[in-house]
């Protein structure tokens, strides 16, 4: 990998491009990974790189689902593998519950890549490698699911996901957490709670959420969704990004 310096104003961007780079070169990472993080580093510029107010209501939510779930499943694709495998694996931890390899541009080789990646990091369980049922609606590679995880769960988290496995995945009555930069996207659009940030500052987050409001009773939790509202918090979520922009074209008229 290059070394950037810390320095370095983009020290943090530039070390996930990074990643994501060497995640190709090991065969993990798309190629086609490339281009969704080029995507996601555009909406975190536009975001100002920061966990918004917005990102951080829907986090809370998301825990809150997530420990009510009697299934939830946590799916890992080949970004997610490059930037957040060992963070990926402290949530799964936390909720006592296994990880599942799921790729949009599936090879038995990378599955195999990221699912050995992801018990180097500390996994204990790790789905995805044999795959035994199917999510209807979509076509054949991207479209298996293991029972027992993504395709029985009734709660899933889908960090950096394409729009049409969101929209299958919600029309088979589960609820879905999204993480993605764009809250434009169809997948932020479609999932249950979209939490509008860079998944190397979300999944913490999340995590930490989840130690925190593990001890919460059932009926707050509850509370919690039930006043949970994706559609307002998208609407910040883009509301903060203006107010940035303008911010800093404020900032350069100075
Ligand atoms: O490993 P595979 O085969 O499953 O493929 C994974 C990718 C990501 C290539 C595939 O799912 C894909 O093509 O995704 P899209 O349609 O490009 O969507 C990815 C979404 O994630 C886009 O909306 C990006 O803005 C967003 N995104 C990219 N990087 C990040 C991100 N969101 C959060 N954190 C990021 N670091």
């Amino acid at each position: 990998m290059t070394d950037i310096p810390r320095s370095h104003p983009r020290y943090a961007s530039l070390v996930a491009r990074e990643r994501v780079a060497e995640g190709v070169r090991r065969g993990y990472t798309s190629t086609q990974g490339l281009i969704a993080q080029g995507r996601g580093e555009c909406f975190d510029y536009l975001i100002g790189e920061r966990t918004t107010v917005a990102a951080l209501e829907a986090i809370r939510a998301a825990a809150a689902m997530l420990l009510l779930a009697k299934r939830p499943a946590l799916s890992v694709n080949g970004n997610v593998a490059a930037l957040a495998a060992e963070e990926m694996v402290a949530l799964a931890e936390a909720l006592k519950i296994p990880l599942e390899v799921n790729l949009f541009h599936r090879s038995e080789e990378r599955v195999k890549k990221i699912a050995d990646l992801l018990r180097e990091n500390g996994a204990t369980k790790v789905l995805g490698e044999w795959p035994d049922a199917a999510v209807p609606g979509l076509d054949h590679a991207r479209a298996l699911a293991t029972k027992g995880g993504i395709y029985d769960a009734d709660v899933v988290l889908i960090p950096l996901e394409d729009g049409d496995r969101c929209e299958a995945l919600v029309a088979m009555g589960k609820k879905v957490i999204a993480i993605d930069l764009n809250p434009l996207s169809r997948t932020a659009k479609k999932a249950t709670v979209s939490i509008v940030d860079n998944i190397v500052r979300a999944v913490p987050l999340l995590t930490e959420q989840v130690r925190m409001l593990s001890g919460t009773p059932r009926a707050e939790l509850e509370a919690m969704v039930r006043e949970y509202d994706n559609q307002r918090v998208l609407r910040e979520a883009v509301g903060e990004i203006q107010e940035h922009l303008k911010g800093q074209t404020e900032k350069s008229e100075e």
